[in-house]
């Protein structure tokens, strides 16, 4: 399907400043006279007004990959290889290809669980940043076809691609433009300062044909060459490829190697028409890895350049990408919707099924609504174990979200309803245009009285593009209309989340626009609500509060907290003993100290019990004292903020060569098991990537015990855990940081904890 719109001068329109003119008679979907698309991206001109900037913004519309992969909402995420066996984040590419050590793999089981969950595609990590191919590369020895798997014959891009034509998944592939192994084999071509030469794509190579006989002639380097013969294999020899996902992250960089970016979106357009590109022109990152969702996820944003001819794409990671204040600063308009991306398990890749924590099915269903009903797509990362298929745990979640998403949306409560027949009848392409005659609201009857705590709203984003920056939903109760849920803007989804109401009668009011918006689809829902998901805090002297999770972010109108508005009437029950936590156990009314203990908690509303929520708490800081620190740059900064129990506060050392240490004594002797470090969130300076542990009993004469690296710190700034091959006694501790992600000259830590 094209986007179209009708306008009643002559001409088709194609440089921006006939668009510029034209819009100005144009109304989206009304007029007869001709039909062109509309775009997905506009220049803004020297002369154009705010306002002629804000009428150009409201008609960029999604391009037909784009519209496809919107409408796929939720969709699957798989990490795996040589860091599933060596359980890190970031591999080294330095690793012996045999410790991809896989005996079996089922990706009928992958494809089952996801097809379960309600996901429509999965993108595989077909080469990460380690270098080390999933597939039967012709251009590389460092891949399967090296390792035990199969007997060096194993492919499992190829056996996940027929899963996926057997199970009616879409198929995408996530290919590393960073390669360590490239970087670090005396040999790679990443970085070698090769000439730029005029060179053929796919290289032949003897015996290994390809079926598919298209060329290309592209003036490119070693690597880059690399990179086009390892993504016309992907695109030609799997089946039909509909997402391209290339990562920002780059562990390491080497000999100035650049990307020739022109030349691989040329490729994929030829290869893979479907395609969206991820990380480039047309699907970005929503700027964090925790499933965090912004406000107001606008999909029309500004760009610099054009995007449709630029090499660099930088993550875009502000809050407000699409406002009209952000707007009227740019150069370019253009269509680029936003991927949740996060991962059901702690990390991107399967570790165990001991220590890993595993995302319960209420947070993934909260990331869900909030993603998907916040205009962007929700990514989940489901990472195979060692036997090479999900895990009982997250196999156990996946199924249950994908009920809980059939429960709550596979009904609509306002069947059978009367109102504008375009938002009713569940036809995407059939739209209400508001404004003008129709007003901007309307309303809804329902033959007999429903109780609901969702509603769920569509813009022809399609056909007219992101319009609504304000709405809000009424029903009608005891004679009066009242405001039940309102938000900003609607774009290709919106959810609106609120305590239930009964009511046969809603109205939907948009209460501002760019331009008469045009809304396809209104329904509503009922989410039957849960014991609340649980938060734990502890402070210094040892206390841990137990609360409902706040919501991400608040979607209550008059900025009450939603979560505590939609979670009434529970109760709290915890253990100490490791046991799970039942009516039986302790209950919770008070903060309760915690010391080198685990504590495990757990809500109920009547006798429905909620998910456990399980946290192994160290030495409390109470008696901890700084012993020295490397510079301290003020007091917000200074060292004691590393240990103060609270993740808002950082220390952060003063610039100049590394390693920079803290230390710190802890009261008294202590056993230690592990250390904790919670990154600061604030920016993206001071990461500690690598560095060791020291120990001392008079804090003067010190020894270092241990040494840790943490990889994706940068993009996934969340608590790493480091434990010790065997227990330390010690009083003191010193960490000396020997390693910043992205480099820099100073560290930063949130938090210290030791185990
Ligand atoms: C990041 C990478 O560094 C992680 O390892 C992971 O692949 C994630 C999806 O993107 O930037």
């Amino acid at each position: 399907m094209l986007p179209v719109f009708s306008f009643e001068i002559e001409q088709v329109m194609q440089k921006s400043i006939l668009f510029a003119l034209s819009i100005f008679l144009l109304s989206c979907g009304t007029g007869s006279q001709r039909s062109v698309p509309l775009p997905s991206t506009v220049r803004i001109e020297e002369n154009d007004s705010r306002d002629d900037i804000i009428r150009k913004a409201a008609h960029v519309v999604p391009t037909e990959n784009q519209w496809e992969a919107l409408r796929n909402e939720f969709i699957a995420f798989i990490h795996f290889g040589p860091n599933t066996f060596t359980r890190r984040e970031w591999g080294s590419g330095t690793e012996d290809p045999a410790v991809f050590d896989l005996k079996t793999l089922d990706t009928d089981q992958w494809c089952r669980v996801m097809k379960a969950a309600g996901m429509k595609l999965v993108i595989l990590t077909a080469k990460h940043h380690d270098g080390f191919v999933l597939w039967q590369s012709r251009y590389t020895g460092h891949g399967v076809m090296s390792s035990g798997f199969r007997g060096g014959k194993g492919d499992v891009l190829k056996e996940l691609s027929e899963s996926c034509r057997k199970y009616g998944l879409k198929l995408g592939v996530y290919l590393s433009p960073a390669d360590l192994y490239q970087i670090e084999h005396p040999e790679g071509l990443y970085g070698n300062r090769s000439e730029y030469t005029r060179r053929t794509i796919p290289r032949e190579v003897p015996g290994r044909p390809f079926g598919n006989k298209t060329t290309f002639e592209f003036e490119v380097d070693d690597y880059n060459e690399y990179f086009l013969n390892q993504l016309f294999e992907v695109l030609t020899e799997y089946g039909e490829i509909h997402e391209v996902w290339f990562d920002g992250a780059h562990p390491k960089r080497k000999g100035g190697q650049t990307y020739n970016y022109p030349a691989w979106r040329e490729l994929i357009r030829r290869l893979a028409p479907g395609a969206v590109i991820f990380g480039r022109e047309d699907v970005r990152w929503c700027g964090n890895e925790a499933g965090v969702t912004r406000q107001s996820e606008w999909n029309v944003i500004t760009y610099p350049v054009d995007p449709n001819t630029a090499s660099d794409f930088s993550d875009l990671t502000e809050t407000d990408l699409g406002s009209r204040e952000v707007l009227y600063r740019g150069k370019y308009l253009h269509y680029q919707q936003a991927e949740t991306n996060t991962s059901i398990r702690e990390g991107w890749f399967y570790r165990d099924d001991t220590h890993q924590k595993v995302r319960d099915v209420d947070d993934v269903f909260d990331i869900y609504e909030r993603a998907v009903g916040g205009n962007s797509t929700f990514l989940l990362n489901i990472p195979p174990n060692r036997e090479g298929c999900f895990s009982p745990r997250d196999v156990e979640v996946l199924v249950e979200t994908g009920r809980r998403i059939r429960d709550t949306y596979g009904e609509d409560l306002l069947r059978g309803a009367k109102g504008p027949k375009q938002v009713l009848d569940g036809d995407p392409e059939t739209y209400l245009m508001t404004g003008g005659r129709n007003g901007r609201e309307f309303v809804i009857t329902l033959p007999a009285p429903a109780t609901f705590n969702r509603v769920m709203l569509q813009e022809a984003v399609a056909s007219c593009g992101e319009r609504v920056e304000q709405h809000a939903v009424d029903a009608w109760l005891d004679g009066e209309w009242m405001e039940i849920a309102a938000a900003t803007n609607i774009g290709y989804k919106r959810i609106l989340r609120f305590p239930e109401v009964t009511a046969r009668r809603i109205r939907v009011r948009v209460t501002a626009a760019r331009l008469d918006p045009a809304i396809s689809h209104v329904s509503a829902h009922y989410y039957r609500t849960r014991p609340p998901q649980l938060a734990f805090s502890r402070d210094r002297e040892g206390w841990v509060t137990v609360a409902p999770r706040q919501a991400e972010f608040d979607w209550n109108p008059h900025g009450e907290n939603a979560a505590g508005n939609l979670n009434v009437g529970y109760e709290v029950f915890y253990t100490l003993d490791g046991s799970e936590p039942t009516r039986n156990a302790l209950r919770y009314e008070r903060p309760v100290w915690v010391e080198n203990n685990v504590l495990k908690a757990v809500s109920f509303s009547g006798d429905e019990r909620g998910t456990v929520l399980s946290e192994a708490f160290g030495i409390v800081k109470r008696d901890w004292r700084l012993l020295e620190a490397s510079g301290r740059r003020n007091d917000r900064t200074a060292a004691l903020h590393a240990f103060d129990a609270d993740r808002r506060s950082f220390w952060q050392s003063q610039e100049g060569a590394l390693p920079h240490f803290i230390a710190i004594d802890l009261g008294r002797v202590h056993v230690l098991n592990a250390m904790v470090y919670t990154p600061q969130t604030f920016h993206v300076e001071g990461l500690m990537e690598k560095g060791c542990i020291e120990v001392s009993d008079d804090g003067k004469s010190w020894r270092t015990v241990e040494c840790f690296e943490f990889g994706n710190l940068i993009n996934d700034p969340t608590p790493r855990l480091h434990r010790f091959a065997a227990p330390v006694t010690a009083r003191c501790v010193r960490v000396v940081a020997r390693g910043i992600a992205g480099d820099g000259g100073s560290v930063t830590v949130a938090e210290l904890d030791f185990l």
